[in-house]
């Protein structure tokens, strides 16, 4: 990030910033005054009359980002001031995030807020015209906070350590795969799709199978070996009997999880089963938050869907991402009822690795390896997997499928230019050319457009400030003495 802010400042104000710009302001400084020695002489006696706008808003500039970028990361070390506090973001509202702030520093002992205080917030312009996205499940620096209203601005954002696109929720730990064993019924090669998407992300995956009590016992057993067989252990669950549910409050304690699966499975049911004693908060706190989001879903139910008589299939009706606090600890996001995952990360290579089977017949063979290092084990010569696994034609078909894409993807890349394609690290570390988005639809705006905003808001950010500091300031008095 840092680069990029320089780099902005840099290209507007050539004439003064030399090439290598440290992030530290005093090296900043020191560089600065030796720059301006040699270049533009006349410019900066002009200019030295009365301090250079630009000259002004460039150091200010350097200032926010001195204590903006990069993004900060959990090493970091901060003395908080009593309005700032660290604090993940719960949830997103048109403008407005709440956030449950960790660690509060207050001046008194009395006024310490402890653990657990959610306030409502605003993000920093600043953070906007830099492009830095805060999501959901962001750890994030939130400033300016009014502890009595219970409001402040987030500052800057942590970096991620996972982010999940669709809901897009960053730092998840977990994902809960959940389906129903009956009404939907409990398909193999949909459960598949979900958990190869879900796998695809490196997240670690539950697998959970809800209303058990529709079943009887043989089915539920020989679900419970072939899913063994696949390399997952499910827990078998049902809201309508409260079975199972222990044991998923203790698998989910204290991380953020996300919830996915087709509609109608029981989602929203057991999520707000898990958060029954809703974190000891109750519907009286409401009172306390301002009325801009009284209309809120923290603290309501998610809502649960019938299942339609015709189709057997749930329909759609959780909208909402949040993240819930659940009454054992930790957090989850529900994922609006889809029944279609898009693989849309997976490629041909990392597809086998997507299935626990072949990871573990991959690992058992160790050091021993396939023969070519890009096998799709599909029984190539010297292929250590052979065709005995049970969902050997799921991974096939998912094959041909991930395969038809990738090579519509190539087609389409083929008549492009070569500046049309970018290369990146996809997931598992697998290179994966990709379109470079389409420029039209995604076109970004020109860097003068950015610049000016930026230098807009900066400006703006001026005009606010108190103008007595220019004064004694030790970059206009050097250049000041240079011009005697
Ligand atoms: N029989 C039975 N029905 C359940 C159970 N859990 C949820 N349901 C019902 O399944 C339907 C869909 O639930 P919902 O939570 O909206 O599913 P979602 O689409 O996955 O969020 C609702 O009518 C629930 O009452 C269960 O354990 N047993
Ligand atoms: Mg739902
Ligand atoms: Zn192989």
């Amino acid at each position: 990030m840092s680069s990029f802010s320089i780099s902005i400042i840099r290209h507007h104000y050539n004439p003064f910033i030399p090439n290598t710009v440290h992030r530290c302001a005093s090296g900043f400084r020191s560089l600065w005054i030796a720059a301006s020695r040699n270049h533009n002489r006349e410019n900066v006696s002009r200019k030295s009359q009365q301090p250079s706008k630009h000259l002004l808003k460039a150091r200010d500039a350097v200032k926010h980002f001195s204590s903006l970028s990069p993004s900060l990361t959990s090493t970091d070390k901060f003395s908080l001031s009593p309005d700032q506090a660290i604090g993940k973001v719960a949830s997103a509202q048109a403008n407005f995030m709440r956030v449950v702030v960790e660690s509060a520093k207050s001046l008194s002992p009395e006024e310490e807020k402890g653990n657990g205080v959610e306030l409502l917030c605003v993000v920093r312009n600043l953070l906007k015209k830099i492009k830095r996205r805060v999501l959901v499940g962001d750890k994030v620096l939130v400033g300016s906070i009014d502890w009595i209203d219970r409001r402040g601005m987030i500052e800057n954002v942590f970096e991620r350590k996972t982010e999940v696109l669709d809901p897009p929720v960053a730092n998840v730990d977990h994902l809960l795969v959940l389906f129903s064993l009956d009404q939907p019924k409990l398909e193999e090669f949909s459960l598949t799709r979900f958990l190869v998407e879900a796998e695809s992300t490196q997240i670690p995956v539950t697998l959970a199978l809800n209303k058990v009590e529709l079943v009887d016992k043989e089915t539920q057993v020989s679900w419970k070996s072939k899913l063994r067989s696949w390399g997952y252990e499910p827990i078998f669950c049902s809201v309508e009997t409260k079975t199972g549910l222990d044991s998923l409050q203790f698998n989910l304690r204290d991380q953020t999880s996300v919830i996915v699966g087709p509609s109608g499975v029981g989602k929203s049911s057991l999520i707000n089963a898990l958060r029954s004693n809703h974190f000891g908060f109750h519907a009286a706190d409401m009172n306390d938050w301002p009325n801009s989001i009284s209309g809120s879903k923290w603290l309501e139910d998610q809502r649960v869907g019938e299942v339609s008589a015709r189709s057997g299939r749930g329909k759609h009706t959780t909208r909402h991402v949040s993240l819930l606090p659940l009454s054992g600890g930790g957090y989850i996001a529900d994922t609006p009822g889809f029944n279609q995952p898009s693989l849309l990360k997976v490629t041909t290579q990392s597809l086998a690795l997507c299935f626990p089977e072949v990871r573990k017949i991959l690992s058992a063979s160790e050091p021993s390896r396939c023969a070519f290092s890009n096998c799709l084990h599909l029984g190539e010569p010297g292929c250590l997997v052979k065709d005995d696994w049970e969902r050997h034609p799921y991974y096939f078909q998912l094959l041909d499928e991930v395969k038809i894409r990738e090579e519509f993807q190539l087609r389409t890349l083929g008549t492009k230019r070569e500046g049309d394609v970018r290369y990146k690290m996809g997931d598992m570390g697998i290179k994966q050319a990709e379109p470079r988005l389409e420029m039209k639809k995604h076109r970004r705006q020109s860097r003068k457009k950015v610049n000016q905003s930026f230098l807009d808001d900066l400006e703006e950010e001026l005009e606010d400030d108190d103008e007595s500091f220019l004064e004694d300031d030790p970059i206009i008095r050097a250049m000041e003495n240079e011009n005697q």
